[in-house]
């Protein structure tokens, strides 16, 4: 696959100057945009008002197709939108699978088959690969026009955060409308939860566990004393499977941040790897003395999702700590999913002794593109505005207001009640069912999670949703103080990153288990360990990475 795609890229460069335009390859020039106004008023109606045209005008789009949209034409959503615009907008609606391949490969072929609109969810590195061959368009003018891309302005207030920077393009530039996401529950997604039957019946009050040392002790409080009492000593404390590291990352986030990509930390502006520092080395050592006393299962580092949620549903209970996001894995129908109770992050050293936990910031995806068909950028982009509203922002994910979603009663409570969130809607239309009403999550969108948070729970006293939201009143303010989204990269410098860090992380993750499970040595092979990680390129990666990081703040508008 890997070549396929570099044969793609190969031909996307040698190609591209059969493009459209093709205005070839200069040096990189870093442009800088701030906010602007005016339009033309003889063609868009005033910033506010739908119809956006004056006249009306037709826009093509190129989308995959959804097993749960029926008829692109005719959805409710298109309708919509056409009638905000005045447009008509004619879709071309291609196979989902390998829809990027096919994306890339009209690229190859100079771009002839393009729509005005490309509708998809498309990488960094393929929107610069795109933009670099002139396959795309950039909108950045239009996007920092608050009379033109009014919704989009909307949208970054409503949001609260200026996601510009998480869509420019290290050349500077703007080549999407993206859609924009934030979520209550998924933002720290490395809470831990423990089995509260077990700890209540030994005494434990995780009200009171607030250092690495009282989160052992309570532990030590139920290990070994048959806690789901059937004479068998057949419990574990601490499991998970061996692509989940969630239950890690609450530990050593006691010592240093290890919830940032690849575990990288950001500190007075500075990048760097965590795992190469002395706090990583401390809390190896602890976490390896929960090993040792027979706190960590140590199936945790072999057994796949599937043996996790087996042990999670066995009939007698065998799990005592979880870590991520409840116990979803439980039966919908076990009240046990609801028995599992989320606890504090713990004191972190890496934050002056307050709790710390792993976080995800917002993101930004680019999911529209304007090709170098477009023969009116401007009208494309509009498009893109338009789905930025709110109210399409909704649409796009519940459907009809007043049909498929409902306005909130007095006496309806959101499903994040206890996080202070008020009822936003009541959902009647089920996400994944065919339908001729939303366009299932494709397109720009932006839904504050005011939105997501305060859907109304539907009465069931089984929805974990519920453990969620209480858990996440102990996460709130935990996050690190500083913090980066994803980084976006030039091709050169993703080059130079891309594999590497893959290859480091998989090294660390492999390596970590070795030193906790005593195959390794914590004092006796540190230092081999860290030296391995340079001669794997670590220091080129931070550097590479540094210069990203740096490019990206100087996009915050803010
Ligand atoms: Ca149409
Ligand atoms: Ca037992």
């Amino acid at each position: 696959m890997k070549r396929v795609l570099a044969v793609l890229m190969a031909l996307v460069m040698l190609f591209s100057f059969a493009a459209c335009t093709g205005s070839g390859d200069d040096e990189m020039e870093i442009k800088h945009y701030e906010y602007t106004t005016g339009y033309d008023e003889t063609k868009y109606n005033a910033p506010g008002t739908y119809p956006v045209f004056k006249e009306k005008q037709t826009i093509t789009v190129m989308i995959a197709d959804n097993e749960y949209v029926e008829d692109w034409e005719t959805n409710t959503q298109t309708l919509m939108a056409e009638e905000n615009l005045n447009a008509d907008l004619v879709f071309t609606v291609l196979p989902s699978a390998e829809y990027n391949t096919k994306i890339n490969l009209m690229a190859a072929s100079g771009g002839k088959e393009y729509t005005d609109v490309i509708f998809g969810s498309f990488s960094s590195g393929m929107v610069i690969q795109l933009a670099e061959s002139d396959m795309i368009q950039p909108i950045s003018e239009y996007m920092y026009n608050t009379d033109i891309m009014w919704n989009t302005k909307d949208a970054v207030d409503r949001m609260g955060f200026d996601f510009f920077p998480l869509i420019t393009m290290p050349n500077g530039e703007i080549y999407t409308v993206p859609n924009v996401a934030d979520s209550v529950s998924n933002c720290n997604n490395a809470k831990m939860f423990v089995y509260k039957p077990w700890f209540d019946a030994a005494g434990v009050d995780f009200a009171n566990v607030k250092t690495t040392e009282d989160f052992k002790n309570a532990l030590l409080a139920v290990a070994g004393k048959d806690p789901n009492g059937n004479g068998k000593n057949d419990e574990v404390l601490i499991t998970s499977y061996a692509s989940s590291v969630k239950w890690f990352e609450y530990l050593m986030n006691a010592f240093i941040y290890s919830g940032g990509d690849n575990y990288m930390y950001v500190r007075d502006g500075q990048l760097g790897f965590a795992f190469q520092r002395e706090e990583w080395k401390e809390g190896l050592k602890y976490i390896k003395e929960l090993y040792d006393l027979g706190l960590i299962d140590p199936l945790a580092f072999s057994q796949d999702s599937a043996s996790f949620k087996a042990m999670l549903n066995y009939d007698e209970t065998i799990v005592g700590c979880i870590a991520g996001l409840g116990a979803g894995s439980v039966a919908d129908d076990d009240p046990r999913r609801m028995e599992y109770e989320g606890i504090a992050p713990l004191n972190s050293a890496w934050n002056d002794g307050k709790p710390l936990s792993s976080y995800n910031l917002p993101s930004a995806t680019a999911v529209f593109l304007v090709s170098c068909n477009a023969e009116n950028v401007e009208n494309a982009a509009r498009f893109g505005d338009v789905c930025m509203s709110k109210e399409h922002s909704i649409h796009r994910r519940w459907g009809e207001k007043g049909v498929d979603w409902l306005e909130p009663g007095e006496n309806d409570k959101s499903m994040y009640e206890v996080l202070g969130y008020a009822p936003s809607l009541i959902e009647v239309l089920p996400y994944s069912t065919v339908q001729n009403k939303h366009w299932h999550g494709a397109g720009p969108a932006a839904n504050a999670k005011e939105i997501s948070a305060g859907v109304v729970w539907s009465g069931n006293p089984l929805d974990h949703n519920i453990k969620i939201a209480e858990a996440q009143i102990l996460y709130e303010n935990t996050a690190p103080a500083e913090d980066f989204q994803d980084l976006i990269y030039t091709l050169e410098e993703n080059e130079i990153v891309a594999e590497a860090v893959a290859s480091i992380k998989t090294y660390v993750n492999e390596t970590t288990a070795k030193f906790i499970t005593g195959t390794l040595d914590i004092d006796k092979d540190w230092d081999a360990f860290v030296n391995q990680t340079k001669s794997m390129n670590s220091d080129e990666i931070l550097e590479v990475s540094q210069t990203a990081y740096d490019r990206m703040q100087s996009f915050v508008n803010w």
